[in-house]
C-alpha cells in the first residue's frame, strides 16, 4: 500500500480524498494555491505545499510545482480528484516517468477517450450501443449530406476533440448541414486546434444515464449501479440520484454489462464512468467514458455502502477486486450547492461565508471545505457543498432532501438552495417525470 497521497485539486474533493487516506492509515500531502491557504484540506492533511498563485493555470495546472511538492514530500502517489489534471494525459504520463502512481488512468487511455470519433470506433467494435451515424470523420460537405440523408434528420455534429457540451451542432434541415459543418469546424480548430467532426442521429430529449465500474489490475471487472444526471443546466450537473427513476431492473444489467465491455475494451484500471444517453424506448446509446472519480460519486457510495475513493487506492496499489456486480440498495440523491445567484442566471457569488449552519439528521450527509468565517474565492468553481440524502425510498429521499434544504443556512453569498427548494416541490421532478431538457423549462418563482 501507499505510504503517502499527494493530492492535486482542493476543496470538499482535497478533503473527500485526505478523510480516507487517514483512515487507509496512509499519510497525506496537500498542494495550495495561495488562495487556499486557510482552507481545510490544508489543515488537516498532514503536510501542506504552496504551488502558486491563485489562477489555476500558476498552480493546479502547474506540473512541474505539483511534480516538485511530490519529490520533496516523498510521496509515493497523487491522487488527482476532478477537474484540473485528473484527465491529463501528459500529467499521467510525467508521474509514470517520476515513478509516483498516478491514481487515475494511463496516459494511452486518456488519449483514447479524449478523442471522441476514435472512442466511438473503439466501443462500436467491443459491442456497445452506439448513436447511428457516420463511420469515422466527415470528409466533405457533400460526404456530410450523404451521411445526413442516409440516417435521417435531425443530426447532430460533434467536433471529435469536443466532449461535455462543448462543439456540438443540432442540424433539422438538409439544406442546413453543409453550412453547419463549415462553422463546427472553424469553431473547433479555434477552440481545440482539431477540426475532425463526426455526424450522429439526434437523441431527442434524452436522459443521461451513467454507470459506475471498477476494474482492477488482473483484468477483472465490475459494474456499481447507474446515475441519473439529467437535471442539468448549460452541461452543468445540478442534481444527481441513483437508482435512476426511469430504470428497469433488465435495463440496468444490459446497460451495466455494455459498461464492462467498455472498459474492458480500454484495459481500464481503477474506478470509472461510462456516460450513456437513454432515449424514450429506453434503447441507450454510449457517449463518453470518465476515467476520473466524478463529483457526484457520493450517491453510488450510498447505494451500495463503499468507499469509492478507498476502492480507487487499493486497485491503484494492486489489490484485486471480486468481482461482483453491485445493486443499487437504498435511493441516493445528491445536490449540488453552488455559491451562484439563481435568480440571476446563475450568476457566480463568491466572497465571505458570515452565518453557516449545515443540516443533518438520520440519511444526511454534506461534502463540503466551507464553515462560518470561510472566504470563496472567485478563481475556481463555484461548488462550495454537495447535499445527500440516502433513504429507503425514493419518495423519502425526496422528503428527507426538502427537509435538509430547508435548514441549511449559508449566509454572506448567494446559493442554489432556493433552486433546489423549488426543484423537489415540482410535481413533474417528483414523478421521475424529466429528461435533460427539463431545466430548459423550469422558471424559478420569485422568493
Ligand atoms: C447528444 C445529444 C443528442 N443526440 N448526441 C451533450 C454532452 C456531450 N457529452 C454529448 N451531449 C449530447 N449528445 C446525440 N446524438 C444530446 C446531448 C446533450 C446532453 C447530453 C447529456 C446531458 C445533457 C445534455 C444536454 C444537451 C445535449
Amino acid at each position: 500500500m501507499f505510504k503517502k497521497v499527494l493530492i492535486a485539486n482542493r476543496g470538499e474533493i482535497a478533503l473527500r480524498v485526505i478523510r480516507t487516506c487517514k483512515e487507509m492509515g496512509i499519510k497525506t500531502v496537500a498542494v495550495y494555491s495561495k488562495a487556499d491557504a486557510d482552507s481545510l484540506p490544508v489543515r488537516f492533511a498532514d503536510e501542506a505545499v504552496c504551488i502558486g498563485p491563485a489562477p489555476s493555470s500558476e498552480s493546479y495546472l502547474k506540473m512541474p510545482n505539483i511534480i516538485a511538492a511530490a519529490e520533496i514530500t516523498n510521496a509515493d502517489a497523487i491522487h488527482p480528484g476532478y477537474g484540473f489534471l485528473s484527465e491529463n494525459a501528459k500529467f499521467s504520463r510525467i508521474c509514470q516517468e517520476n515513478k509516483i502512481k498516478f491514481i487515475g488512468a494511463l496516459p494511452e487511455q486518456i488519449e483514447g477517450m479524449g478523442d471522441k470519433a476514435t472512442a466511438k470506433a473503439t466501443m462500436a467494435k467491443a459491442g456497445v450501443p452506439c448513436v447511428p451515424g457516420s463511420e469515422g470523420l466527415l470528409k466533405d460537405g457533400k460526404h456530410a449530406v450523404k451521411v445526413a440523408k442516409e440516417i435521417g434528420l435531425p443530426v447532430m455534429m460533434k467536433a471529435t476533440a469536443g466532449g461535455g457540451g462543448k462543439g456540438m451542432r443540432v442540424v433539422w434541415k438538409e439544406e442546413d448541414v453543409e453550412k453547419a459543418l463549415d462553422d463546427i469546424k472553424r469553431e473547433a480548430k479555434a477552440a481545440f486546434g482539431n477540426d475532425g467532426v463526426y455526424m450522429e442521429k439526434f437523441i431527442e430529449e434524452p436522459r443521461h444515464i451513467e454507470i459506475q465500474i471498477a476494474g482492477d489490475q488482473f483484468g477483472t471487472f465490475c459494474h456499481m449501479s447507474e446515475r441519473d444526471c439529467s437535471i442539468q443546466r448549460r452541461h452543468q450537473k445540478l442534481v444527481e440520484e441513483t437508482p435512476s427513476p426511469f430504470m428497469t431492473k433488465s435495463l440496468r444489467k444490459k446497460m451495466g454489462e455494455a459498461a464492462i465491455r467498455a472498459a474492458a475494451a480500454v484495459n481500464y484500471e481503477g474506478v470509472g464512468t461510462v456516460e450513456f444517453l437513454v432515449d424514450k424506448h429506453r434503447n441507450f446509446y454510449f457517449m463518453e467514458m470518465n476515467t476520473r472519480i466524478q463529483v457526484e460519486h457520493t450517491i453510488t457510495e450510498e447505494v451500495i455502502t463503499f468507499d469509492l475513493i478507498k476502492e480507487q487506492i487499493k486497485i491503484a496499489a494492486g489489490i484485486p477486486i471480486s468481482g461482483k456486480n453491485y445493486e443499487p440498495k437504498m435511493h441516493a440523491i445528491q445536490c449540488r450547492i453552488n455559491a451562484e445567484d439563481p435568480l440571476h442566471d446563475f450568476r457566480p457569488s463568491p466572497g465571505a461565508i458570515t452565518v453557516y449552519h449545515s443540516p443533518g439528521g438520520h440519511g444526511v450527509r454534506v461534502d463540503t471545505h466551507a464553515y462560518a468565517g470561510y472566504t470563496i474565492p472567485p478563481n475556481y468553481d463555484s461548488m462550495i457543498s454537495k447535499l445527500i440524502v440516502s433513504a429507503q425510498t425514493r419518495e423519502e429521499a425526496i422528503k428527507k432532501m426538502h427537509r435538509a434544504l430547508s435548514e441549511y443556512i449559508i449566509d454572506g453569498v448567494k446559493t442554489t438552495i432556493p433552486f433546489h427548494i423549488q426543484l423537489f416541490e415540482n410535481e413533474e421532478f417528483k414523478k421521475g417525470n424529466f429528461t435533460t431538457k427539463f431545466l430548459d423549462d423550469f422558471k424559478m418563482k420569485p422568493i
